[in-house]
């Protein structure tokens, strides 16, 4: 099963958003397979984001993602990656679609609340990043025959 990293970003965690975006991908069918609380340090945050490095907002992006605790989650699920991208909406809050985590809360590309893996290079290594191979917990829904074919 397709495994992705979301991060409720400070200002989603600051406005009280980890539940509606949990409830989101639960409603949705993705199943919840880690979660943590934390604060993400300056090194962390330069290793996640280091294919931004030297962009006009790379540092003003590490000010941010460490300016606050963060809720830190994997999810699975078929197409989980494309799938999380869709429901948390495009990247600018500006554009993104009315019924996303951004378009219904966003306003400003640097305030977008959540991160998702764009693609399964970078979910393998997100997830590597972010939790220990025995946080993520396998286990089987009762409904999961109701959700997946
Ligand atoms: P993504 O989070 O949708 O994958 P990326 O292009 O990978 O978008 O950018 C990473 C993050 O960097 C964005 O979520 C946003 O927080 C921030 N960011 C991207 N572009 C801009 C910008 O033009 N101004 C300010 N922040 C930006
Ligand atoms: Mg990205």
């Amino acid at each position: 099963m397709e495994q992705t990293l979301v991060i409720i970003k400070p200002d989603g965690v600051q406005r009280g958003l980890i539940g509606p975006t949990i409830t989101r991908l639960e409603r949705r069918g993705l199943r919840l397979v880690a979660l943590k609380l934390m604060q993400i340090s300056k090194e962390l945050a330069s290793r996640h984001y280091a294919i931004h490095q030297g962009k006009p907002f790379y540092e003003p992006l590490l000010e941010y993602v460490t300016s606050g605790p963060v809720a830190v989650m994997v999810w699975e699920a078929p197409n989980a990656i494309s799938i999380v991208r869709k429901t948390l909406g495009a990247t600018r809050p500006a554009e993104a679609e009315p019924g996303t985590i951004r378009g219904d809360f966003g306003l400003e590309v640097g305030r977008n609340i959540v991160h998702g893996s764009d693609g399964p290079e970078s979910a393998a290594f997100e997830i590597d990043l972010f939790f220990e191979k025995d946080e993520l917990v396998n286990w089987q829904r009762s409904l999961d025959r109701w959700i997946f074919e």
